[in-house]
């Protein structure tokens, strides 16, 4: 590079820049605490792409104007990576674990127990990246671990890669390895934004991954939300690395690489498991996918001395945790009408053992889902059953459809009470238009009113709504409360005491309150939120009742829709009349105090995360409802304030990355007892 006619200070400030530049992206990507604000960086950067323009032989490969994604390529070239990129062994019960061990103290002769660091699995692209005097000079997919592909390109575009590495200090030949993975908030509106587009949407957030680095164009990779983790080094040639795989992370990351910040430190095997059983409760809350937890022996002598075995490290193990995806056969399509008349198209599976639960059944949504996956009887389908989310079948295998597999048909008639299917217009809701005529939407609206934030009935389960329904002992909700003992213990597998049982608890829920009450009566987009608005806005059902939309739209986040729905449920003449039959028959509640004027945080979204400690976080989210603030789940820009307590994570950084007040619970309790909040 020709630096000759370029003036001394053009170059002092293009390194200056380069510095600034560089350390703000670190700041930002890598350790999640931004410091330089959005429009200095931008100022910064177009500073040096001017520059640049202007002496085009100051454009080097590791400067942070090279990230937008160079010009395509026809092909990839292949890598051979000189130490080969492992796999890990797999460990699949806390037996399996101990036995890797015991292995490895049989191996090591020695009684004591041994150190390991412990990380979650990342579920990504494994990628070798490979720094030459502090930058980056290619990085190589995994492959078969002895040949991968040349992805440089794609991957200087991601902005957690340094392209230069920050401290001085650094081996002149350095290989890292880690993982490319997408997090679920970016695949998430990835496939958004494909789904509007009516593209092609991505399985997965590794396939994304996947997909993304494939790319040849280095200009869709930098569109992609992608991030690197790092966890081991490969090749290094010069300077000393620390004993301890911990501290070789740690080391990476003042470097400038992402670590994962979850991993830690076990002092025995015993402490790993406890490790595996605390991250599989946190699994679904963290922001990415794992499929297991790598657990290393910590020092780097006694790696040495254990080896490897084929092509795996003896002093490494992968504990799975159970696959959340599994293939299996769609045997049948059944249609559930909901309590809202909504027909559901519901999949019959070959039961198949999937996120710790086997399932029989997964739902298919509606009519459009069924048109996305383009899914057919008799197809070998991919079901997805993450943490407690009811399973979702995401795709179909389409090389494995049989010659006889049938298109699925959707009723135009309701399925149980044969009254006429009707689709909404701009929806891809299709209802049963039978209302309380049909049996399937009167037991679901009976379960509802019995659930346990509506009225709360011990004992009326789902299968008992079902039985008295279907033998004709229970036609509407206020049918409950004419019930007789000698009519319940006639049923089958209901003895004497359970019928008496479950008439006490019908006596207790006749004492309730008015947000209860509302939610109980199912109205459509009334959910418990919007009911306690509606009772604090209102504070009598009377006044309620006789609101009109323009009314009813005063009330906080009630807005023309629900406003409808509301309206139009208190038009219909049955529902009135099972009204007063509720309140015949003894439903009361305390008046509600009318709160119009006294919600000092009415308009406001707070966000609880991390453990409270004196409060429990549903008595926080109370008390913070009834001062009139949302509590949403996650961090945005309308977020007005988080509430963090110990073990807060990505939401607190988001948080402090948006520059938002942020509460320690302390302080939460003491603002909640200013503003009148008895704790
Ligand atoms: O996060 C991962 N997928 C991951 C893969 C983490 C590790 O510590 C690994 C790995 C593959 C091989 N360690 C090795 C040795």
């Amino acid at each position: 590079m020709n630096e000759q006619n370029i003036p001394l200070d053009v170059q002092t400030r293009v390194a200056e820049l380069h510095d600034i530049l560089n350390r703000a992206n670190y700041q930002y990507y890598v350790l999640d605490t931004p410091e330089l604000p959005d429009a200095e960086y931008d100022r910064c950067l177009r500073e040096l792409q001017k520059l640049e323009q202007e002496y085009p032989s100051l454009v080097t490969t590791d400067s942070p104007t090279q990230r937008v994604g160079a010009e395509p390529l026809s092909a990839f070239t292949q890598v051979r990576h000189e130490l080969p990129m492992l796999s890990l062994d797999n460990a699949f019960s806390d037996e399996e674990l101990q036995d890797f061990d015991r292995r490895i103290r049989d191996r090591l002769n020695s009684q004591n127990a041994v150190e390991y660091a412990c990380e979650p699995k990342l579920d990504g692209i494994a990628v070798s990246l490979l720094y030459r005097n502090g930058v980056l000079e290619r990085a190589a997919t995994r492959g078969d671990g002895t040949v991968g592909e040349d992805i440089t390109q794609n991957v200087r575009t991601i902005y957690s890669v340094p392209l230069k590495l920050l401290d001085g200090d650094v081996p002149p030949v350095l290989e890292v390895r880690g993982e490319i993975y997408m997090p679920k908030a970016g695949f998430a509106e990835l496939n958004d934004k494909a789904r509007a587009a009516g593209e092609k949407l991505f399985v997965n957030p590794r396939n994304a991954a996947a997909g993304s680095l494939r790319q040849l164009d280095p200009k869709i990779t930098a569109r992609r939300p992608l991030q690197l983790c790092v966890y081991s080094v490969g090749l290094v040639e010069g300077g000393e690395l620390p004993e301890r795989h911990t501290d070789i992370l740690e080391q990476l990351n003042r470097w400038g690489f992402r670590i994962n910040s979850e991993m830690a430190v076990a002092e025995d095997i015993d402490a790993c498991i406890d490790y595996y059983r605390k991250l599989g409760e946190k699994r679904e809350q963290l922001p990415y996918d794992i499929d297991g937890i790598v657990f290393k022996v910590n020092s780097i002598p006694l790696q040495k001395r254990l080896g490897f075995v084929a092509r795996a490290p003896r002093w490494a193990t992968a504990y799975k945790f159970p696959a959340q995806e599994e293939m299996t056969k769609l045997l049948d399509v059944e249609f559930q009408v909901g309590r809202t008349g909504a027909v559901t198209p519901v999949a019959r599976l070959e039961p198949v053992f999937v996120g710790g639960v086997t399932v029989s059944n997964a739902t298919l949504h509606n009519r459009d889902e069924i048109a996305r996956l383009g899914v057919k009887v008799g197809d070998t389908v991919i079901i997805r059953r993450a943490g407690d989310v009811i399973p979702q079948v995401v795709s179909v295998v389409e090389s494995r459809r049989p010659d006889d597999a049938r298109d699925i048909e959707f009723p135009d008639h309701c399925p149980v009470c044969d009254s006429p299917v009707e689709a909404t217009p701009g929806e891809a809701v299709a209802r049963c238009s039978g209302g309380l005529i049909c049996s399937a939407q009167r037991k679901q609206a009976i379960k509802h009113f019995a659930s346990r934030k509506a009225m709360d009935i011990d004992g009326l389960g789902d299968k008992l709504v079902e039985q008295l329904v279907d033998e004709g002992l229970l036609h509407s909700v206020s049918g409950l409360y004419h019930l007789e003992l000698d009519a319940l213990v006639a049923l089958e597998r209901m003895g004497e005491k359970s019928a008496q049982n479950l008439l006490d608890a019908l006596e207790k829920s006749k004492d309730t309150t008015l947000p209860k009450f509302l939610y109980a009566l199912g109205i459509r987009e009334v959910g418990e939120a919007t009911a306690r608005n509606l009772a604090r806005h209102f504070g009598e059902l009377d006044a309620l009742m006789q609101a009109d939309t323009e009314a009813l739209q005063q009330v906080e986040d009630v807005g023309p829709v629900v406003a409808h729905y509301v309206a139009e449920f208190f038009e219909q003449p049955h529902n009135l009349e099972e009204i007063e039959a509720l309140k015949q028959a003894g439903i009361r509640w305390p008046a509600e105090e009318q709160q119009g004027g006294e919600q000092p945080l009415a308009g406001q979204t707070w966000v609880l995360t991390g453990k409270l400690e004196t409060l429990s976080r549903s008595e926080a989210k109370d008390y913070l409802q009834r001062l009139g603030a949302k509590v949403a789940g996650s961090v945005s820009a309308n977020t007005h304030t988080v509430v963090a307590g110990p073990g807060a994570g990505s939401k607190l950084n988001k948080a402090r990355e948006l520059d938002l007040p942020v509460l320690d619970e302390e302080a939460l309790i003491a603002m909640l007892r200013e503003r009148g909040i008895e704790i």
